[in-house]
């Protein structure tokens, strides 16, 4: 965008500037770089043990005996390490004069610069960049400069190839790795390391090579579960030494040698220089801003939070795979096992449906690819359709599924999370193909799930658990009911679609469904219960949520303080864990007043104790919507900086969910988008008073428009 030159550069940096052991597992999330395929923790490639090396590549989970299917952690290939005539550049035994490391968002590279004296009082400067390819899957690379500022000595650079490190390093604590086998590809050729994941035989391989300037000898360490690769060389004083690591790896996902392939690949990368390769990084992560950054003038720390946001978001998106779909930690560490949840359809998806539609088809065909064993759950509790589990992985079995009382709103966000899609980007292919298949099925399962309540006159659900995870096995909560009608009466309109398009038929007598069924979708949607608004003038949240004892969130309590069994002794009052009636009212704005909105923001709010990371985006995107500004701004700078502010604890993973909803308060909250009766975007923006313009582009039907915003005008463009 050219809107950059407004902004300094300090909006696309988060910076390092000082080591602490202690908070190195944070900062190897908030570092992480990652490109869809894959993603390499912010490791400190000269001491990575000092934190939590991980490298993850999505899709490749392992089984877990008695637990949850988990994301591996594979080998790490990050470890560069330095020794300089008999001295490690080790940041715990000699002295650090100068030490930053920064996250540049623009370029997608992590930079590193150390200033380090070792015991004999000499002085060395490691400067590095690293990059995970993000139009290279394949590729990872960190390059740089070594700079003995006051002596001259030799030195030993060594690459890595670390399966020791990582082996117990997934989630379980479980080791994984069968048939490890270290190699020595030659002279020039670089090092391998390969394994197969026991539970799920998935062959993994990477390959990686070091490179200096300077003329050098090499030596090989190849042991059990680990390899490295040594090039020792004379250094001159304040003479810079230019190095590079190029890796390359790939998975039997990918190919069916990856071995092979990540040689062949490796030996691709080495031929190109490491500026070359930087270069179209560079170049391509232009363009992923071109499509998705928003520009907040008068601002700067909002608008460094919302390119945070936006570039770990961003570089989790996947055109090419969908098979996979994005864990609630993102590829950004080893936390809730890499699996998906909710998350990804009501979180982060819009995101890609208005930036990256591509990535956001595939993220939904993902869902669709695992239509059976969602079909499967839903005929395990008896119900008709599909059910989509709480956590998937690889399956969409539902793991440790015992009965209802926990969640099942998930089902229908997926249906939503379509209805979303296709209504922006006008993908008839996909909807017929796929999407309405997955909205007709999932309405489906809404018909066996509801109970008719002769007293109330209606369809109730029973034994449910809304976004609210405090009270769990309630009646009727006001979220869930209304997603089940949205659910029945857009699978009955899905229904419809077919019809006209004389695609029905083949459907109908696929699934086994009478040619009326839509019908009984209406009148069960018709039905729904939803708990009063009366006299309050907004949802209860459930049947009888306004009999628990009345209590405000407690402001002073962080949010690891709400352990289980706080949360627990919790349930007899109103305090919400997150945002709940207050999704709804978000997710539904044309549903209802604005002043039912208002009053519910209102009054749930104060009852919030946000200490999930998926509350406060929520109510900052319907308190913008409410007129309710200022306090909406609160909350989401709070929430957008969760990750980075004195409170965040991340170690294990970036919230991937919390990423994706900073990024719809600006677009549906600030900016008020809303889609008008005739189908096409508008916007109704309330700004923070101190904004002086909120730009942005989003893709509307295969057009690309821009959204530039200013308090009290605004203009809307196509691009
Ligand atoms: O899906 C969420 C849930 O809503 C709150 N706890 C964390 C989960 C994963 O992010």
């Amino acid at each position: 965008m050219s809107d950059d030159a407004l902004n300094t550069d300090q909006d696309w940096l988060m910076e390092e500037s000082t080591c602490n052991p202690l908070k190195m597992a944070q900062w190897e999330t908030l570092f992480t770089l990652a490109n869809g395929y894959c993603g390499l923790r912010g490791s400190l490639e000269t001491s990575p043990l000092l934190g939590d090396p991980g490298f993850f590549v999505a899709g490749v989970f392992d089984t877990v005996e008695g637990g949850k299917d988990e994301l591996v952690n594979l080998p790490a290939w990050v470890g560069l390490e330095l020794n300089m005539g008999g001295f490690d550049l080790d940041i715990t035994e000699g002295e650090v004069l100068n030490y930053r490391r920064r996250l540049n968002m623009r370029s997608g590279t992590l930079e590193c610069k150390i200033d380090y004296r070792d015991p004999a009082g000499r002085t060395t400067r490691w400067e590095s960049k690293r990059l995970v390819g993000i139009n290279k899957p394949h590729l990872g690379m960190i390059w740089g400069t070594i700079t003995p500022l006051d002596y001259s000595d030799k030195a030993t650079l060594t690459g890595s190839i670390d399966a020791w490190s990582t082996k117990y390093g997934s989630d379980s604590g479980q080791n994984h790795y069968e048939d490890l086998e270290a190699g020595d590809l030659g002279e020039g050729e670089g090092i391998e390391l390969g394994l197969k994941t026991s539970g799920t035989g998935i062959l993994v391989a990477e390959a990686a090579r070091i490179e200096i300037e300077e003329e050098s000898s090499r030596s090989v360490r190849v042991e059990d579960d680990l390899v490295a690769e040594s090039l020792s060389f004379q250094m001159k004083e304040g003479i810079p030494v230019s190095f590079s690591k190029k890796v390359s790896f790939f998975t039997s996902r990918d190919v069916a040698d990856p071995a092979e392939k990540a040689r062949k690949k490796l030996k691709a990368f080495a031929k190109l220089p490491a500026e070359k390769l930087a270069e179209e990084h560079r170049r391509e992560w232009a363009k992923i801003w071109a499509d998705s950054d928003v520009v907040i003038e008068g601002d700067p720390r909002a608008q460094k939070a919302a390119r945070f946001n936006i570039f770990h978001l961003a570089s989790l998106g996947n055109s090419r795979d969908d098979r996979v779909s994005l864990g609630a930690k993102g590829l950004h560490g080893n936390g809730y096992k890499g699996q998906v949840f909710w998350d990804t359809e009501q979180y982060m998806v819009p995101f890609f449906t208005y930036t990256c539609p591509e990535a956001a088809k595939a993220l939904l065909k993902y869902r669709y690819n695992l239509l059976e064993d969602a079909r499967s759950n839903a005929a395990r509790v008896d119900c008709p359709g599909a059910r989509f589990p709480w956590n998937s992985s690889f399956h969409g079995r539902e793991e440790q599924f015992k009965a209802f009382g926990w969640q099942d709103h998930q089902t229908a966000d997926v249906a939503y999370a379509v209805d979303s899609y296709v209504r922006a980007t006008g993908d008839r292919e996909f909807y017929l193909d796929s999407g309405a298949e997955m909205i007709i099925e999932t309405g489906r399962f809404w018909t066996g799930r509801v109970e008719w309540d002769a007293d109330k006159r209606a369809y109730v659900i029973t034994h449910i658990t809304g976004s609210d995870e405090i009270h769990t096995s309630i009646e009727n909560n006001a979220l869930t009911n209304y997603l089940a009608r949205f659910n029945l009466l857009r699978a009955a309109r899905a229904v419809q679609d077919l019809r006209e398009a004389g695609r029905w038929d083949k459907l109908r007598q696929r699934l086994g469904l009478e040619d009326d069924e839509d019908e009984n979708w209406r009148a069960i949607a018709k039905d729904i219960y939803m708990t009063s608004t009366e006299p309050q003038g907004f949802h209860e949240q459930f049947d009888s949520f306004f009999e628990l004892e009345d209590r405000m969130a407690d402001r002073s309590m962080k949010p690891v303080e709400y352990t289980g069994k706080v949360l627990g002794g919790l349930e007899e009052t109103q305090v919400n864990k997150q945002a709940d009636t207050a999704l709804l009212y978000y997710l539904f704005p044309d549903d209802f007043p604005d002043e039912m909105r208002r009053k519910g923001f209102d009054y749930y709010e104060p009852r919030t104790a946000h200490c999930s990371s998926l509350s406060r985006s929520i109510y900052a995107a319907l308190g913008a919507q409410v007129g309710r500004t200022e306090e909406a701004y609160r909350l989401w700078l709070k929430g957008a900086e969760v990750d980075y502010d004195e409170e965040a604890s991340c170690d294990g993973g970036i919230h991937a969910a919390s990423l994706g909803g900073a990024w719809q308060a600006l677009v549906f909250g600030f900016a008020g988008m809303q889609i008008n009766n005739d189908g096409s975007p508008v916007f109704e923006p309330n700004l923070p008073s101190h904004w002086k313009r909120l730009c942005f582009r989003i893709q509307w039907r295969g057009e690309r428009m821009k959204v530039d915003l200013r308090p009290g005008t605004g203009d809307v463009s196509s691009q």
